[in-house]
């Protein structure tokens, strides 16, 4: 018997599924591995494949100690399966099948749908390492850097754990996903990531700190909802992914948190009190509030277009079928299957905007999407708070979901950001001064400078609080040239 705690590293794959004794999925893992490195060498972090970086790798997945940091080749990283604990007597905790016992199998008459969320779930995962690559040739620090390769050697990880299920549950079928998980590739024209904020550019750092805020929180949202999943491997997976996701979320967070602290310091040193003054603020070599205001915009409505259309009859048939939940079903009072309830949804009314009664059903991506705003909003209040403190005078504010959309009910209209539905005309005389223009872009384009000495940060960015594992302010977390 396997010890599920602990991970094994005897094998090519670390991992605690015991996969020693479960020798045909190995085989089918160790034949996938070879592609995986040549995509990690190819279409991962561009130009430090040498580089001796300070990354954690999980030991265990026990939550208060599966982490051990050393330094490590990135190609050389240890990905492992890993799964949280099996719970005992677990039982399907919604839908049709509400209180049977969790699948330990796919059940059979909803394995295209299952599969079909892996799939989209283990699309998005190579997607972001993918779109962060040329990212280490302008990081700001050691520190930053190092937290970037740390959330792409993560977000690898997670590939794995998908692959891991469709390897194992779904046969041949699962197989050739796995393949075409390697294939598709972010932005590409004839072969594109599948869902649309895995294909955008992440062209600097900024974009990179708004990303991991906005998208990865998209990422703690669809796990948590899989990880109520009625098919057990899947919700274990899940489970031990979100640990690592809150890293992602601290990385981003702390990042644009450190960004205003260094805007707003540098305001007060030169004496500049009004936020709007552009060109002062830009003057001084640092991103003014208004701009980080647009990049908010612009990274907080592609990941609400990630939540799928408000109305859905894929999300009704996914939680009927008991495979995807909604956000802290368990904490949830009612009756997990929701036949006879509503759930309010917005939507465009004679050119204006209104609540409507949905059946909640078919309402569950809206309903995982104000969870998800809600979220979103809290961690806004944390960035004005550090505003506030300095005493510049301005406030972040998430845009109306009305703007700038994709997908869903706003797809084919156009919204200010207070939610005032607008003309074609109204829209392109206003989209510069709520959307990163291309004069914005390029002027955070020229404060992207590499540093690289230890305990150095790029001026337009203030030092974290603390380092990574109670390490001093001047550690050397990346050796990018170890010879
Ligand atoms: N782009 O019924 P609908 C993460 C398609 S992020 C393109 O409205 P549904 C991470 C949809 O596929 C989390 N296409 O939506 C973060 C469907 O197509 P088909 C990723 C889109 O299916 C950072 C049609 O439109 N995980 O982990 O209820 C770094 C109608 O769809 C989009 C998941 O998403 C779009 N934005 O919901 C690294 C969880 N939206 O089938 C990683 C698994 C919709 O008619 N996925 N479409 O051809 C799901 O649960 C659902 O598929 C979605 C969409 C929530 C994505
Ligand atoms: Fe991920
Ligand atoms: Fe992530």
């Amino acid at each position: 018997m396997h010890d599920a705690i602990h991970v094994d590293y005897d094998t090519m794959i670390p991992n605690n599924v015991g996969l020693s004794e479960d020798r045909k999925v190995l085989k089918a893992l160790e034949k996938w591995h070879p592609g995986y490195i040549d995509w990690w060498k190819g279409l991962g972090p561009d130009g430090f494949q040498e580089a001796l970086v300070y990354l954690r790798t999980a030991v265990s997945v026990d939550p208060k100690g599966w982490a051990k940091f050393d330094y490590v080749k990135m190609p050389e990283y240890r990905w492992g399966i890993l799964l949280a604990p099996q719970e005992e007597e677990r039982k399907v905790p919604f839908g049709e099948y509400k209180g049977e016992a969790a699948w330990q199998e796919v059940p059979g008459e909803h394995r295209a749908m299952l599969r079909r969320l892996i799939v989209i779930q283990g699309d998005t995962e190579p997607a972001s390492v993918e779109q962060q690559r040329h990212l280490g040739a302008t990081a700001p620090s050691l520190y930053d850097m190092r937290n970037l390769f740390q959330v792409n050697v993560e977000e690898g990880r997670h590939l794995w754990a998908m692959v891991y299920l469709l390897q194992k549950y779904f046969g041949r079928d699962g197989r050739e996903e796995s393949e075409e998980l390697l294939q598709r590739h972010s932005g590409d024209p004839d072969k594109p990531r599948m869902l649309g904020a895995f294909n955008e550019a992440t062209p600097d750092w900024l974009s990179f700190f708004m990303f991991t805020f906005f998208t990865d929180r998209d990422g703690k949202m669809q796990l948590e909802s899989l990880a109520q999943s009625g098919f057990d491997p899947l919700s274990r997976t899940c489970r031990f992914m979100l640990t690592e996701e809150a890293h992602h979320m601290f990385v981003g967070e702390t990042g644009v948190g450190r960004t205003i602290q260094r805007t707003c310091d540098a305001m007060n040193e030169a004496g500049i009190d009004d936020p709007y003054d552009i060109n002062r603020v830009r003057d001084l070599g640092v991103i003014d509030l208004p701009t980080l205001q647009k990049k908010a915009n612009m990274h907080y409505t592609l990941s609400l277009d990630l939540f799928g259309s408000e109305v859905s009859t894929n999300a009704a048939n996914a939680f009927n079928a008991g495979l995807k939940g909604r956000f802290h079903e368990s904490r949830i009072e009612d009756d997990h299957q929701l036949t006879k309830d509503t759930y309010p949804v917005v939507k465009r009314v004679n050119g204006h905007i209104e609540m409507v009664d949905t059946p909640a059903l078919s309402a569950l991506n809206m309903r995982l999407r104000d969870d998800y705003a809600r979220d979103c909003e809290k961690g806004v209040g944390r960035w004005n708070k550090i505003i506030e403190k300095t005493g510049v005078d301005f406030q972040l504010k998430l845009p109306h979901t009305a703007f700038h959309r994709g997908i869903g009910e706003f797809a084919q209209s156009e919204a200010s950001p207070d939610g005032d539905i607008l003309s074609a005309d109204e829209w392109a005389a206003r989209k510069d001064d709520w959307l990163p223009s291309k004069a914005d872009g390029d002027f955070i384009a020229s404060l992207m400078e590499q540093v690289t000495t230890p305990g150095k940060y790029a001026g337009w960015i203030a030092p974290p609080k603390v380092g990574i594992d109670n390490k001093p302010g001047d550690f050397e977390y990346v050796k990018i040239d170890p010879s």
